[in-house]
């Protein structure tokens, strides 16, 4: 991955088989964060939905959504979903989703970094984001907030395939 926030927000939290490192993007309700599974040490990216900012039928909805994407080269792919209960009531308090982890960063910073790119990449990564969008529709899945900030990068390179990512109000 990249070298973003690589000494800052590091909290080396354990959330299951996972330590959790690094921010790698904050989204409208929750931060994604680098992860390693310890038994593997296999990298996945973890978003953390808290139950204070939304409701658990938000959480849900956004699972059920992910759960019926499937696999696809072009949408980020779920792994699990982890309830934690921190607190003594022992209720669900924090949902984390685990996914597949795409270490290019994020479009719109891609965009604000570099200015403009050729129309050969930018045709190439509409392409891949159109065959999401097909992709999604297909399993009757409406996406309704596909833009940069949604769309990450599968590795630095600049000819990197792109991920539609964030289901949260799909
Ligand atoms: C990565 C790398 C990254 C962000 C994400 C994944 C985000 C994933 C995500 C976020 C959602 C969601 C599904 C997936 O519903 O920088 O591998 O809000």
């Amino acid at each position: 991955m990249g070298d973003r926030g690589q000494d800052t927000l590091r909290r080396d939290k354990k959330i299951g088989p996972y330590l959790v490192g690094t921010i790698l993007g904050k989204g409208g309700f929750g931060d994604v964060w680098l992860a390693i599974e310890v038994a593997t040490g296999k990298k996945v990216a973890v978003k953390k939905m808290s139950l204070e900012n939304q409701s658990r039928a938000m959480v849900e909805q956004e699972v059920s959504a992910l759960r019926r994407c499937g696999i696809h080269p072009n949408v980020g792919t779920l792994i699990e979903v982890l309830w934690v209960k921190p607190d003594a009531e022992n209720r669900n308090t924090e949902a984390y989703l685990v996914m597949e982890l795409a270490t290019g960063g994020g479009m719109f910073e891609r965009l604000v970094s570099e200015g403009a790119y050729t129309e050969k990449l930018a045709s190439a990564m509409m392409q891949q984001v159109a065959r999401a969008i097909y992709h999604l529709h297909s399993r009757g899945i409406i996406h309704r907030d596909i833009k940069p900030e949604n769309i990450v990068f599968q590795t630095a390179e600049p000819g990197s395939e792109v991920q539609v990512i964030d289901f949260g109000t799909a």
